[in-house]
């Protein structure tokens, strides 16, 4: 009989429907409830997002599917068996659920992976926290993946979605280099770097690898989406960012590596208010694809939750 082993996959989470939202952002102010105003503002984005009210749901649903698929064709012949689990950081499935959901399966060790590939206190060592701590109460072994920043698959799946949106620049009539591409992730509270954080230096190396795998060197590093609280939060934001580059830069493309699927900071913060600024700025915006499915994420994400397996 094969081994079976919990992978407990965690991701940020978004609410199933409207009337879920307050209690969604809620949790996110941990269990401060938002003034009218600010709940409006985020129906106001979660309305304005193109294709679907919460693509992050089902975008979460299919990549942990196709990852659980992806772990048991490489392990075809060998005597364990990987078993997915999800834990959403701020809806349900929590982790604490997924973590429940292993134990009541019977489930003694696990691999625990966030679907962000940089390390921060703030977001990652936030997910492991909780996760461990369940997982302790529950008596299962559990070994964390911190990040994955240049495994070579996941640099490959981001060079070649920059190098393919470049292509198209080039095909309507711009020049390869004059394209100016802006890395960016979300921002976070300009203290990390005073805690020795290494999510920003993690950020420039994936930006740097990728930049080198796509032959690109007009490239700069921008952040996004900082949250709306008094704390100074890391900058430039990509919206100044698009104001200093105009009117030298006319066309932009936006490779948003901090994320790995389709949701609100992309398909908003990207797709209409960064949209939008760059039109006022007679600029063109592009983004890359997300990665959501892309076989070589899944890859990548099963060679760390393999390794970290070996090494407990
Ligand atoms: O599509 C969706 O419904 C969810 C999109 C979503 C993703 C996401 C990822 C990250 N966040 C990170 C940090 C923070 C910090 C705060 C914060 C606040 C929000 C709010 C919304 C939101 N985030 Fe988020 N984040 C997403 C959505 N995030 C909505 C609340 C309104 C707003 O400020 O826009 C500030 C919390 C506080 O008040 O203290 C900090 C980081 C990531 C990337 C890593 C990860 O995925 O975990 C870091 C997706």
């Amino acid at each position: 009989m094969k081994t079976k082993i919990g992978v407990l996959v965690m991701s940020y989470g978004t609410p199933e429907s409207m009337d879920q939202v307050e209690a969604y952002y809620t949790h996110i102010r941990r269990g401060h409830p938002p003034t009218a105003e600010q709940l409006a503002e985020l129906v106001g984005r979660y309305e304005a997002i193109v294709g679907g009210v919460f693509p992050l749901r089902a975008n979460t649903d299919k990549q942990v599917a196709a990852l659980q698929d992806t772990l048991n064709r490489l392990n075809a012949g060998a005597d364990r068996e990987f078993v997915c689990y999800q834990g959403l950081k701020h809806a349900r499935p929590f982790i604490e659920d997924g973590v429940a959901e292993m134990a009541k399966d019977g489930i003694k060790d696990a691999v625990g992976i966030v679907l962000a590939p940089h390390y921060s206190v703030m977001s990652i060592g936030g997910y492991i926290k909780r996760a461990e701590a369940k997982a302790q109460e529950s008596g299962i072994r559990m070994s964390f993946v911190h990040s994955y920043h240049l495994h070579p698959k996941l640099i490959e799946a981001f060079a070649a979605r920059v190098s393919r949106k470049l292509d198209q620049f080039e095909e309507a009539g711009a020049k390869r280099n004059e394209v100016k591409v802006l890395f960016s992730a979300h921002s976070l509270p300009e203290k990390i770097l005073e805690m020795g954080d290494p999510y920003r230096d993690q950020l420039m190396e994936t930006s740097q690898a990728v930049a080198d795998k796509a032959g690109v060197s007009n490239w700069q590093f921008t952040w996004q989406s900082a949250g709306r609280t008094a704390d100074p939060w890391l900058g430039p934001d990509i919206l100044d960012t698009l104001k200093d580059l105009s009117p030298e830069v006319e066309d932009v493309l936006v490779a948003p590596v901090g994320f790995v699927s389709d949701h609100l900071e992309v398909l908003y913060d990207l797709d209409i208010e960064a949209k939008t600024i760059a039109k006022e700025l007679d600029m063109r915006l592009e983004r890359i694809e997300s990665l959501n499915t892309e076989p070589l994420y899944m890859e990548a994400l099963s060679d760390v939750i393999m390794n970290t397996w070996e090494k407990r």
